[in-house]
């Protein structure tokens, strides 16, 4: 077992670990707390008294996307506000509203992977079956997408309204969406090219992919949420979270598509399907850089097959390559330099700043992860 093996970090973590598991539970059901009465709010919109089996339609469409899964982008949102604003502002009632843009971040999150697990042939999702594979739903799932999306401005203006704030947050949050969309657009159209040329799958291009679709909406947006939510409007400082979280959401997408191939299905709650669909991904691309000719051609002859042996050839090349050791480096690095830069951020021209806590606690919350 080389240093590879045993990377010595993560001690931030284990350093605090039993009082921040106890504390991130309690956080955790207080953010789960909230949902019931977001939910009830927009069912009883006077919209539905009209047409009240939608309004129950709506109900289960979203209790069945907003649950399960680590509730990340909502707890973000929650912990940014919390480790951004003045100690002395932070209330009971300004938690609450905390968790209710936290809830936003959900929506969106639960909008686009109803639509992106389409877009993938996935099967299952925290557990259960995709949205969209359910006998009752098929393709009314890209409508049922579209209730999820107009939720999450519904609350918003029920919530937020009247805040001077209002207008930077539909922003924020039109922003994240349009450069979703970009990521998935890219994403998409990688895997879907009909030929063998593997030549685009740099990590470049990768980089590129996972901004765009995972980095904005997992990070840029819960952060700058947070910042407006403690009256930071400041774009100097926005713009200063926006270049550290970056770096934080795409490495919390190489974590994804390392998960997808190498995880725990019982854990993760979702059955890979990078390799099926002929995605660019982390390990796509890392295994392409070292490649020889002949495992080249096999890569270029099994990758993006659905046929079960050619996903397993591919996974056995990864396994020859050593990509698990890899991929572990490559998260110890990536660990020790967002450690780095969370120390040496830039101040704005007024000197404020974000936390350097903040950045350390997201990555903690990330590091090692298995779902
Ligand atoms: C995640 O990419 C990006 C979005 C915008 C949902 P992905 O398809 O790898 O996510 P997952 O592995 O959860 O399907
Ligand atoms: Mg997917
Ligand atoms: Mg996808
Ligand atoms: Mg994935």
């Amino acid at each position: 077992n080389g240093p590879l093996c045993r990377p010595q970090i993560g001690k931030l973590a284990r350093m605090s670990t039993n009082v921040s598991i106890s504390q991130a539970k309690k956080e955790r059901d207080n953010f789960l707390d909230v949902l019931p009465s977001i939910t009830e709010s927009l069912v009883r919109s006077p919209k539905f008294s009209e047409v009240p089996e939608v309004g129950t339609w709506l109900k289960r469409v979203l209790e069945y996307n907003l649950s399960g899964g680590k509730k990340a982008r909502g707890l973000t949102t929650v912990f940014a506000y919390e480790m951004l604003e003045k100690p002395e502002n932070v209330t009971e009632e300004s938690l609450r509203l905390a968790r209710i843009m936290g809830w936003c971040v959900e929506m969106l999150q639960a909008y686009l992977l109803v639509l992106d697990d389409m877009m993938d042939g996935s099967t299952t999702r925290r557990g259960l079956p995709c949205w969209y594979r359910l006998p009752d739903v098929g393709l009314g799932a890209i409508n049922d997408s579209i209730l999820i999306y107009m939720s999450i401005y519904n609350t918003l203006k029920t919530n937020f309204g009247d805040r001077p704030y209002y207008t930077d947050i539909l922003e924020v949050f039109n922003e994240s969406l349009l450069n979703t969309s970009i990521g998935q657009h890219l994403d998409y159209t990688m895997a879907h090219r009909n030929t063998n040329d593997y030549s685009l799958f740099t990590i470049d291009r990768y980089s590129a992919i996972v901004k765009f679709k995972t980095a904005y909406y997992t990070y840029k947006l819960p952060v700058s949420l947070g910042l407006y939510l403690a009256g930071k409007t400041n774009a100097e400082l926005h713009k200063i979270a926006e270049d550290i979280f970056l770096e934080l959401g795409q490495f919390f997408q190489s974590q994804d598509d390392y998960i997808d191939c190498f995880g725990d299905e019982s854990v993760t709650g979702k059955m890979g399907t990078d390799i099926q669909e002929g995605k660019c991904t982390w390990l796509a691309v890392t295994a392409l850089q070292l490649c020889d000719s002949k495992q080249r051609a096999e890569f270029e002859e099994c990758y993006g097959s659905k046929d079960l042996a050619d996903v397993q050839r591919i996974k056995r090349l990864y396994e020859t390559l050593g990509l698990r050791e890899i991929y572990r480096a490559h998260e110890k690095a990536a660990y020790e330099r967002i450690v780095q830069r969370a120390h040496s951020l830039p101040t704005t021209e007024s000197g404020d700043s974000v936390s350097p806590a903040l950045v350390l606690k997201l990555l903690d919350m990330i590091y090692n992860r298995k779902n």
